[in-house]
């Protein structure tokens, strides 16, 4: 839902540009050609050829994936649309809470002090207003959409006293309740309504009090006043108008739905600069329901989509074969293993909570610290049609497990001593330094990225597994992959359902020119391949598509 029309935004906006370009490349050359009428009518096609070709309409033009660009600069996000996202194929960017949060100096300046809100002025460590404005619009000029991170279930902690500590420099009183910069006063916060005895959440099994009690002590937004629902519309409005598409509501699970529902009917539709009239803002929900808690991630389906943790924490517990899992059993992966259903579902392998034990941790979650089987759960995600596909790109941190928990976990993005974050560095050969790691340029999750794209509107077809952990499937006649997950070498004949032709496996390399700098599969007439994989290979899948054909 939210990327076929943003392929069809992004299409039309292109072309709206671009008609915009072309009238003033026509207006520029015309008296070039005055008075010779044939010249002129030879131009006006050049021309019009020349622009409609850069920006022809293309319908299979689909984008599918998010990345999520965890505390990156504003500065730096703008710069990855036009130089990488928008070429590769990238839908849009999840950019942490740009909002004034709370200045935490013990310990020193931890990421998740952007998860306390001061005020909603838009200026963080990622960036001023202006730097978020131009960053939105250059994204949005090449196609590829910013959703923002909203922190509108609380302000920031009980216990953080009072000052000038924001990071605008914004006063606030958290004992007294009082946020003149947006302004909250004590009517606009739930102490008088949650009924446990420490105004915090004691019980999970208890619906009212998950959504009117403080989470980790976070003091409480009242959504069901209209002064407060209306606060909030102001902030999200004031991101809709500089251009952002949608919106990640943080903590969804402790605000009623009905309060998301009554607050997303006050927001404006899309800026029409980049969205055609009447298009509304993409939401997802973060709902963290692993089932067997009070509050179930359908009350939230009525609002938009909604993330599902269980998908990261299944596939890890299958790619590391724990519980007797095995990749075998994926074959009818989807809501038969009672996931959400597709089309509400946002699916990621981890996110900057669960990557570091905050949230719906739990030990099977892959990240980036296990490149390895990390890169087959992201290239099996992608390749796989369930849900709405949101990359993780994060920082190094220096993790250090003490009694089974990591100590580092609250250490916050790279930065200088002033507490400015690290400029995103690129190397010569693409990866991030500076400390960011950029799983979203790592070449195997870029190049399963363009293969989602390119399957976008095929079901899976073609299934075959050797009832362990070698399994393979097409998107039936546009793509196919195949993993080695076993301690023993793959060489099978497959069918894989794509014409015949040589194929460029984009996971070994991809296609450049008209060449593979990586392996080459032979798909004969009958749509047979051959495939080795052995079982102490680096990445130990393969991945063939029609737009990596030759
Ligand atoms: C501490 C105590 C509390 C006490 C409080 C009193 O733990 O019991 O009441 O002090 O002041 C930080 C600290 C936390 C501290 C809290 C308030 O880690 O110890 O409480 O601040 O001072 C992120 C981090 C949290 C962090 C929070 C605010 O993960 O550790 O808390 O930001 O800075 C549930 C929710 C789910 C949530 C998840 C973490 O259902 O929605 O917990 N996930 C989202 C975000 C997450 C963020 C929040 C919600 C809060 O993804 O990143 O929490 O906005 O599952
Ligand atoms: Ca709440």
């Amino acid at each position: 839902m939210l990327l076929h029309d943003q392929a069809r935004e992004h299409a039309l906006g292109r072309l709206g540009s671009s008609f915009h370009e072309c009238k003033r490349l026509l207006r520029w050359m015309s008296p070039l050609a005055k008075g010779n009428l044939r010249c002129l009518l030879l131009l006006l096609l050049t021309v019009l050829g020349l622009c409609w070709t850069r920006y022809k309409l293309n319908p299979t033009v689909k984008k599918t994936s998010i990345v999520h660009l965890f505390e990156w600069r504003w500065n730096d996000v703008a710069l990855e649309c036009e130089r990488y996202l928008a070429p590769n194929g990238f839908a849009g960017v999840q950019v942490s809470p740009p909002n004034e949060n709370l200045v935490i100096m013990s310990p020193w300046r931890p990421w998740w002090e952007r998860y306390q809100p001061i005020s909603y002025k838009i200026c963080s460590r990622s960036g001023n207003e202006n730097e978020f404005r131009d960053m939105v619009t250059r994204c949005n000029n090449v196609g590829v959409r910013i959703y923002v991170d909203a922190v509108i279930n609380h302000m920031c902690s009980s216990g953080a006293g009072s000052g000038y500590r924001g990071t605008c420099g914004s006063y606030f009183s958290a004992g007294d309740r009082d946020f003149p910069a947006v302004p909250y006063s004590n009517f606009d916060f739930n102490d008088r309504i949650c009924e446990t005895a420490s105004g915090d959440i004691e019980n999970y099994s208890d619906p009212v009090q998950v959504r009117n009690c403080r989470l980790l002590g976070l003091v409480d937004l009242t959504q069901r006043k209209d002064g407060v629902r209306s606060k909030i519309a102001d902030y999200m409005n004031h991101l809709i108008d500089t251009g952002v598409a949608g919106f990640r509501i943080d903590a969804t699970k402790h605000i009623w739905p009905e309060d998301i529902n009554a607050i997303i009917s006050k927001l404006n539709n899309l800026n029409t600069q980049w969205f055609s009239r009447g298009s509304r803002p993409f939401i997802y929900q973060e709902v963290i329901d692993m089932g067997g808690e009070a509050v179930r991630n359908k009350e939230y389906f009525r609002n938009g989509r909604v993330t599902e943790f269980r998908y990261g924490a299944q596939l890890g517990t299958v790619l590391r074969k724990w519980n007797g899992e095995k990749m075998a059993n994926l074959k009818n992966w989807g809501e038969n293993w009672n996931l959400m259903p597709s089309d509400k579902a946002i699916v990621f392998v981890d996110n900057h909570d669960n990557q570091r034990g905050h949230g719906a941790g739990g030990a099977s979650i892959l990240t980036f610290w296990n490149p390895r089987l990390y890169k087959m759960a992201v290239g099996f995600m992608l390749a796989h049609p369930y849900g709405s596909t949101r990359i993780m790109s994060s920082y190094k941190w220096p993790k250090h497990i003490q009694n089974g928990t990591d100590i580092n976990n609250w250490v916050g993005p790279p930065s200088y001593s002033d507490g400015s974050i690290k400029h995103v560095s690129i190397n010569p050969n693409g990866t991030c330094g500076n400390g960011w790691v950029c799983e979203h340029r790592w070449h195997q999750i870029r190049n399963m990225v363009i293969f989602r794209n390119a399957v976008h509107d095929k079901p899976i077809a073609w299934w075959w597994d050797n009832s362990n952990n070698q399994v393979a499937f097409g998107r039936d006649g546009k793509g196919f992959i195949v993993f080695n997950n076993d301690d023993r070498n793959l060489s099978e004949m497959l069918s894989t359902g794509l014409p015949a032709g040589i194929y460029c496996d984009v996971i070994t390399g991809q296609k450049e020119g008209n060449q593979c700098t990586g392996i080459q599969i032979h798909v004969a007439a009958n749509g047979i391949a051959n495939f080795h994989i052995s079982s102490q290979a680096k990445e130990p899948f393969i991945a063939i598509h029609v737009e990596a054909k030759l």
